[in-house]
């Protein structure tokens, strides 16, 4: 009985109005287990939906013949997660289409590689339109919905139109493209029009925020005061908003005894040699060719400097089903055998190239053995392995990060970081030696800076104030009984 009071009681101090509902395209169910297959972003949302209530909705990952909108439950670790199944066209057209082969790259600055097929259009919209469809259902008067990332853009449009006058807020994990850029795309006009129907869309920095603002201005000829947006009748709320990393659990599993092993096993393979990590998604715009060239700069350049370091470039495939993948794959294996077959003796590889994941601890341990984190994407919204291998070094001997400037945590962390331009492989090579010759008292400074905000603005500050925003935001849901 007093516990049923007990949760009563704590019902009515969480704010009164919701439930919060997550939807992405795909659902991580939270498990207990150390091992790190979960990123931080999943323990960050499966923490809200403790606290929330409410429920986590997405793709299963599965394909079946015949959508059926039929939707599977699971409770685990106080979350409940709802997924359903896809066709295989869908997968064709939504996720390995319009979500992978347009609109990933070209909002990563890659008209080159974007692709635009009106079938990947009609196919995302059909799953967007199957998503609220299936989930409008599970949605109650007084919830608040919370939609991830670019495979769902038109989601909260799609659900207004069945009726649903919730708050709804989007986040976008991916940079915004500039106007001139965005105008490539062939639905575009219409893309962010739909976003109108969100009440707040938060983005990592304020260049993607000004990027977004600039086409609903100039484009659609949308008003902007300060932060908010109108167009019409809709209003709309602007935010940057950085993601960040669960930094007390990494520093943490930086100190496990799996991150102590994979630490000892790394300075035993690397035998007073200096350890440069890279780890990666296998993904273009993760700047990987670009990486090797300029590792190979350093090397031409600084024969004497060629044996005293290695390489450790962790590369896990990703979207096998997309073409441009098995592309950077196959481009990826030509360099790093070139340049190994250029530079390496009996005794020393440069580059050593692993495609495969591994866990959270072990990662820790790997990145804190590491002398230079080496995190250069073409562009990247965020980039959370350069926050993490922050979090994961010794503060009485920490190594250096090189960071991309055109990465979004590069305005978080461009004041410790060694910055560069990815493009340049003079650049990246300068970097190297900059790093490698670094004076410890630097290190600590350079570090001190980068730590205190991977600290101050980990993932729970920005899930918070995400939330925060949603829920004051627009008037007051009205009611409508729940469907
Ligand atoms: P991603 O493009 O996937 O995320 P990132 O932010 O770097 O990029 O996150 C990758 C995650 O995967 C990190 O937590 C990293 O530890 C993990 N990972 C990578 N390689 C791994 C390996 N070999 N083994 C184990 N784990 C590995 C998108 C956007 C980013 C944005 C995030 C969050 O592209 O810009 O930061 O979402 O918003």
């Amino acid at each position: 009985h007093d516990q049923l009071r007990r949760s009563a009681e704590q019902t009515l101090e969480r704010d009164p109005l919701s439930r919060l509902i997550i939807i992405s395209n795909r659902v991580s169910a939270p498990t207990d287990s150390k091992s790190g297959a979960q990123g931080g972003l999943a323990v960050a949302l499966s923490a809200a939906l403790r606290e929330y209530k409410g429920l986590w909705f997405g793709w299963s990952g599965e394909v079946t013949e015949k959508f059926s909108g039929h939707i599977n439950f699971q409770r685990n670790h106080g979350v409940t997660t709802a997924t359903v199944d896809l066709e295989e066209q869908d997968l064709e057209e939504y996720y390995n289409g319009y979500a992978n082969r347009t609109l990933w790259p070209l909002f990563h600055y890659r008209i080159d590689l974007a692709e635009y097929e009106r079938d990947f259009a009609g196919g995302y919209q059909r799953v967007n339109d199957r998503f609220a469809d299936t989930v409008r259902p599970l949605i109650e008067a007084d919830d608040i919905v919370w939609i991830q990332d670019y495979h769902m853009f038109p989601l909260g449009s799609a659900l207004r139109k069945r009726g649903c006058r919730n708050r709804i807020g989007f986040f976008l994990h991916i940079p915004w493209p500039p106007r001139r850029l965005l105008a490539v795309l062939p639905e575009a006009a219409e893309l962010v029009g739909h976003l109108f129907d969100y009440n707040v869309i938060g983005f990592h920095t304020d260049e993607w925020l000004e990027s977004f603002c600039d086409y609903a201005v100039d484009e659609l000829g949308a008003a902007r005061e300060g932060d908010t947006l109108t167009l019409g009748d809709r209003t709309l709320e602007v935010m940057a908003n950085p993601i960040g990393i669960d930094t007390t659990e990494f520093v943490e599993a930086s100190r496990s005894p799996t991150a102590r092993l994979a630490y000892r096993r790394m300075r035993d393979s690397a035998v007073g040699r200096d350890l440069i990590v890279g780890v990666d998604r296998l993904d273009y715009s993760k700047g990987l060719e670009e990486r090797f060239l300029g590792y190979e700069r350093f090397l031409q350049e600084h024969p004497e400097e060629r044996k005293e370091v290695f390489l450790l470039q962790i590369a896990p495939p990703s979207r096998g089903g997309v073409e441009s993948y098995q592309k950077i794959r196959t481009t990826l294996e030509g360099l790093s055998g070139r340049i190994n077959g250029a530079y390496a003796d009996v005794d020393w590889v440069p580059i050593r190239y692993v495609n495969q994941g591994y866990p959270r601890d072990q990662l820790a341990g790997i990145y804190r053995a590491a002398r230079i984190g080496l995190v250069t994407p073409l562009r990247d919204g965020m980039n959370l392995v350069a926050k993490e291998y922050v979090a994961a070094q010794d503060p009485e001997d920490p190594g250096v990060l090189i960071l991309s400037r055109f990465a979004g945590a590069a305005a978080q962390l461009g004041e410790g970081a060694v910055l560069v331009n990815p493009y340049s492989a003079e650049e990246i090579s300068d970097a190297i030696v900059v790093a490698l010759k670094m004076p410890r008292d630097e290190r600590i400074a350079r570090w001190r800076a980068m730590m205190a905000n991977v600290e101050a603005q980990d993932v729970r500050w920005w899930r918070k104030r995400f939330t925060d925003v949603l829920i004051g935001s627009g008037e007051a849901a009205e009611t409508l009984p729940s469907s």
